[in-house]
């Protein structure tokens, strides 16, 4: 394990918890006035092609049931001493195609019931309004955020969430890790036309109005909302160049602004000159009406981000792969290690994009999401079912450690949720047995199971180290 050189600790006040997404865990897909999803259309993840509807072998469907066992669910997280939980609202469940005038009563009533249950157990919410949850019906019928109209959709969406549940949820994500839409158009963009035929000029657009659509809600939430803090949500993968060749260096450059783009904006209000470049180069004309350029002024109060891996980019097509189990792709590091599903193992790299992020956006940060998926067994140790998961143990403890040696260095952060903190259905491969989380749940990719719950030894790690405010880390 990775040791501290810095006594210092968390902040106090220091929010410590878990994340989860709506489709990832509630299943009900068509329970409560739900309408389809683009998730409920997406039986093997992001790799294989949409169905035509809902299929039997689509895990997402039932998930985890959070759906009816929400509070036993939070009564666990509240047991490991969660300040902070992190979950998604279903857009399907408030408006079931999404273009309607008027919510459906249901969808808000659940999320009332999941807002008590939190409030009981004095576990501050942080929501994402939109975690690759488009309405299919959007999708479908209106090429999902390629279209204008969208916008005007998602901030109905956004009114009906900040006047119901203003008074109860202060930090808010508008959109789960949104520089992923470049690098999957349905998951994140609800675009239905397979990628290589989508156009660069299509796809920049539908990413401008999910920008201006965000900035909306940063806005309209400051009116509703005068003490709410919004958060953008960026998908951190620092780059690291492959060899010190310059070529490899500026190679490195341009895929880091990638991501950066998105912050910049959300930061600055305005699109950063690269990216303008780019459009320029490659004869992108994006609509950018003088609304959308004032919208955008709106930014952000803090920035969000993901981290599990880092990659390597070279100048040097001959040396250039995509190593299969990276969500992005990106060329292995041969210094680093991954994990069964390939993803590189990169303590150190989260210390480095937290000075980044704070160096480059002078915005506190928050993490909301980082950990391990992996294969667990669960075991019987005196007498009692569980799993003796060490090595997510050891993962955790060396990022966290890292994230407290960015805090000695002066970053600001408000807080962490591991990802998972309960098993769920994975985004990129649709796979229950990829497992993130501190409770197992009895559920196989096959569908069988009984959905129990079972604390595994990460469970009482975990408890330790929010009681100890990150003391007990090693
Ligand atoms: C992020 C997503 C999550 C989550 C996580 C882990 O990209 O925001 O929804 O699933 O990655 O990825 P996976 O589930 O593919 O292992």
């Amino acid at each position: 394990m990775t040791t501290t050189t810095s006594p210092d600790t968390f902040p106090n006040g220091f929010l410590w918890g878990g994340a989860t997404a709506a489709n990832q865990i509630e299943g009900a897909y068509s329970e409560g006035g739900k309408g389809l999803s683009i998730q409920d259309v997406m039986p093997h993840g992001i790799k294989t092609p949409p169905t035509d509807g809902p299929t039997p072998d689509n895990l997402k469907l039932e998930a985890i049931d959070f759906y009816h066992r929400y509070a036993e669910d939070i009564a666990l997280f509240a047991e490991m001493g969660f300040t902070v939980f992190r979950f998604s609202i279903a857009w399907s469940r408030i408006f079931p195609c999404g273009d309607e005038e008027t919510p459906n009563e249901e969808g808000l009533v659940f999320y009332d019931r999941v807002l008590d249950e939190l409030e009981k157990h004095g576990i501050e919410p942080l929501v994402t309004i939109s975690h690759y949850e488009t309405p299919l019906h959007l999708a479908r019928n209106y090429g999902g955020w390629m279209s204008r109209e969208l916008i005007g959709f998602y901030e109905r969406y956004c009114r009906v969430l900040f006047e119901r549940y203003g008074e109860r949820v202060k930090y808010w994500l508008t959109f789960n890790e949104i520089n992923s839409v470049l690098h999957f158009p349905l998951m994140s963009g609800g675009i239905l036309t397979p990628k290589d035929q989508l156009s660069q000029q299509d796809l920049y657009q539908a990413v401008h109005h999910e920008l201006v659509a965000s900035a909306r809600a940063t806005r309209l939430a400051r009116e509703i909302m005068p003490t709410a803090q919004v958060g953008c949500m960026i998908l951190a993968m620092p780059v690291y160049p492959l060899t010190p060749d310059p070529a490899d260096v500026v190679a490195t450059m341009h895929t880091a602004h990638d991501s950066y783009a998105f912050g910049d904006i959300h930061c600055r209000g305005q699109y950063p000159g690269y990216l303008l470049r780019r459009f320029r180069e490659n004869g992108i004309e994006l609509e950018i009406t003088d609304q959308d350029r004032e919208d955008l002024t709106h930014t952000v109060d803090f920035v969000s981000f993901s981290y599990y891996m880092s990659s390597c980019e070279t100048g040097d097509p001959a040396r250039k792969v995509t190593s299969a189990g990276n969500l992005l792709g990106g060329t292995p590091n041969p210094t680093l290690q991954a994990s069964e599903w390939g993803w590189q193992i990169d303590p150190q790299g989260l210390r480095v994009v937290m000075n980044d992020y704070w160096e480059r956006w002078q915005k506190p940060l928050f993490i909301v999401e980082n950990g391990l998926g992996a294969v667990d067994e669960l075991v019987e140790v005196d007498g009692t079912k569980t799993v003796v998961d060490d090595y997510r143990i050891g993962y955790l403890n060396d990022h966290l450690v890292q994230a407290r040696e960015a805090v000695a260095d002066g970053v600001e952060l408000l807080g962490y949720t591991t990802w998972g903190c309960i098993d769920l259905v994975s985004a990129s491969t649709a796979q229950l047995s990829k497992r993130y989380g501190f409770i197992y749940v009895d559920r196989n990719d096959d569908g069988t199971g009984t959905l129990q719950r079972y604390r595994k030894k990460s469970f009482d790690w975990y408890r330790q180290v929010i009681a100890t405010n990150g003391g007990s880390l090693q």
